[in-house]
C-alpha cells in the first residue's frame, strides 16, 4: 500500500467516526469565547481536536499538526508530511443549531496538498481527495467543475468582510447572479465543488483552506491571495477561490 492510500484510509476512517458522534450527539457542554463575542469555542471542538491528533500521530508518529484550537504544532516550515485539522469549521453554526458546519483534515507533504477530506455532518457526506486521487463524495466521483463566469453564478463573501469593507465586493455582488452568506467555510468549499455557487472571498486561517485546497486541486478550482501573493499555509490571509473565469473576474474587479 502507497502512503497516500494509507493516508486516505487512516484520514477517512477518524472522519466517519467523528462524524457520527457529532451526529450522534449535537450537545456541547460548555462554549468560551476566543477574540470575540462571535469567536466560540465549545468543548466539543477541543474533544474532537484531540480526538484526531491522537488517532492520526498513532499511525503517522513523524507528522506534524497544524490546529485551529492549540493541541498541534507550532511550525514555522511545511517541510515533511503536515496534517491541518479543523475539528468543528462553523462553530457558531454549530452553537446555534444551523446545519452547515463541518469538520476538516487537509494533508500536506513538503508545502503541497496531498489529500483532504470535509465531513458535512448534517448531511451525512464525506468530500475527499487529492491531486492524485480525484475527487469523491461518499465514494462516488465528483461531477466535473463547470467553468462558470462571474454573471452565471452566486457568489459568497464572508459576513465579516462584507460589514467591514462592503463597498469593495458591492460592483463584484453586482455583477455576480446574487450573494449567499453560510457561515462556515468547509460547507463552502463542498458548495463550489458542486458549483453551487462560483466564487468564495473571506479571510481564512490554514485549516480553513488545508482540505478544501486539496480536494479543489484535483477539480480544477482556482484559489488566489487577494494581494496577488501565493497562498501562504503558514498565516491567514484573504483569499478568492473559484471557478477560473469568475476568479480572474473577481480579482479584476477588486483592482
Ligand atoms: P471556525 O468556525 O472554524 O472558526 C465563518 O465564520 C467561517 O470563517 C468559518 O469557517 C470560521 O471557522 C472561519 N473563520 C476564520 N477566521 C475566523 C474568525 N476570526 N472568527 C470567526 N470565524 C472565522
Ligand atoms: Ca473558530
Ligand atoms: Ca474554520
Ligand atoms: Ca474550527
Amino acid at each position: 500500500m502507497t502512503d497516500i492510500e494509507q493516508i486516505q484510509q487512516a484520514v477517512l476512517q477518524i472522519m466517519v467516526i467523528v462524524k457520527d458522534q457529532l451526529r450522534t450527539n449535537l450537545n456541547f457542554n460548555h462554549v468560551e469565547k476566543k477574540s470575540s463575542r462571535t469567536d466560540l469555542v465549545t468543548e466539543r471542538d477541543k474533544q474532537i481536536e484531540k480526538q484526531i491528533i491522537a488517532f492520526l500521530s498513532d499511525r503517522f508518529p513523524k507528522a506534524y499538526f497544524v490546529s485551529e484550537e492549540g493541541y498541534g504544532d507550532c511550525l514555522t516550515d511545511l517541510s515533511g508530511l503536515v496534517f491541518f485539522v479543523d475539528p468543528i469549521d462553523g462553530t457558531l453554526n454549530f452553537v446555534k443549531s444551523h446545519d452547515q458546519f463541518a469538520s476538516m483534515i487537509g494533508v500536506y507533504h513538503d508545502g503541497q496538498p496531498i489529500f483532504g477530506a470535509i465531513a458535512d455532518i448534517m448531511q451525512d457526506q464525506i468530500f475527499y481527495g487529492g491531486p492524485e486521487l480525484g475527487a469523491y463524495v461518499n465514494q462516488q466521483p465528483l461531477a466535473p467543475l463547470i467553468n462558470q463566469e462571474l454573471s452565471a453564478g452566486l457568489i459568497t463573501v464572508s459576513s465579516r468582510l462584507l460589514m467591514e469593507q462592503l463597498n469593495n465586493y458591492r460592483s463584484i455582488i453586482n455583477h455576480s447572479s446574487g450573494l449567499r452568506i453560510f457561515g462556515s467555510a468547509g460547507i463552502i468549499f463542498t458548495r463550489l465543488f458542486q458549483n453551487k455557487e462560483v466564487v468564495y472571498i473571506s479571510n481564512l486561517k490554514p485549516w480553513d483552506l488545508a482540505a478544501g485546497l486539496a480536494i479543489g486541486k484535483a477539480m480544477g478550482l482556482q484559489a488566489i491571495n487577494i494581494d496577488g501573493a501565493p497562498i501562504n499555509m503558514l498565516k491567514s490571509q484573504t483569499v478568492i477561490i473559484g471557478t477560473k473565469c469568475a476568479t480572474i473576474e473577481t480579482k479584476d474587479l477588486l483592482s
